[in-house]
């Protein structure tokens, strides 16, 4: 199982960053086994409004949890952190998306991205947008180089190789 993580506004533990981070030491208090986490990425905003610079990464996990209890409890977990949702792909303190629950297909349905406004959607699997994102497929492939795509069977290889020219440029792995 994956989760992206990403955020572009500080919080009480700190800037994109460190709210990542204290987002991670907070997994197993909800159950949630971190397995393996990818470097931390900078990365350009992808959105219609004009924000800060991103903190992304990816994480392999485990939990005994059913995926829509799985993602209640990373719900739970950016409410913590004072998630606030005013925006579709408007800037927020800590996104906890579910990319991959062992290879489970449940089609998206409805509008997604920032026409879809802000009410909650059915959750979907593998993440809509996973495929088209430079911030999300770079650190799974740091952590997960055979992955597949549940719906295509791409390599995420592939898929990194698929991305439009330029949609790499500015996604800069951070030190440490
Ligand atoms: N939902 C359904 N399936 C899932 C799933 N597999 N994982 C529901 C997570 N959520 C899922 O999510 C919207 C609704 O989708 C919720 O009701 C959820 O239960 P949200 O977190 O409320 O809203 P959002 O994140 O603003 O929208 P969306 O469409 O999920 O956007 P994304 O894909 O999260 O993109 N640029 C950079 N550089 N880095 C980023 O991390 N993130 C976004 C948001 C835009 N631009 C970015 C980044
Ligand atoms: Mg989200």
């Amino acid at each position: 199982m994956f989760v992206a993580l990403g955020g572009n506004l500080a919080t009480a533990a700190g800037g994109p960053q460190q709210t990542l981070e204290a987002a991670l030491l907070m997994m197993p208090a909800f159950g949630i086994r971190v397995c393996k986490l990818a470097p931390i990425y900078q990365t350009p905003p992808l959105s219609i409004y004009i924000q800060q610079n991103y903190v992304n990464t990816v994480m392999e996990v485990e939990a005994a949890l059913p995926p829509a209890a799985l993602l209640e409890i990373l719900h739970r977990v950016e409410t913590l952190f004072a998630r606030v949702r005013r925006d579709r792909w408007g800037p927020r303190t800590l996104d906890l998306d579910l990319l991959d629950y062992r290879g489970l297909i449940m089609p998206a349905v409805g509008r997604r991205g920032p026409e879809a406004g802000i009410g909650p959607l059915p959750l979907a699997l593998p993440h809509p947008g996973l495929a088209e994102r430079g911030f999300v497929l770079l650190p799974l492939r740091d952590i997960a180089p055979g992955w597949r795509h549940p719906v295509t069977g791409e390599s995420v290889e592939t898929l990194i190789a698929r991305l439009p020219a330029g949609t790499l440029q500015g996604i800069d792995r951070l030190g440490g």
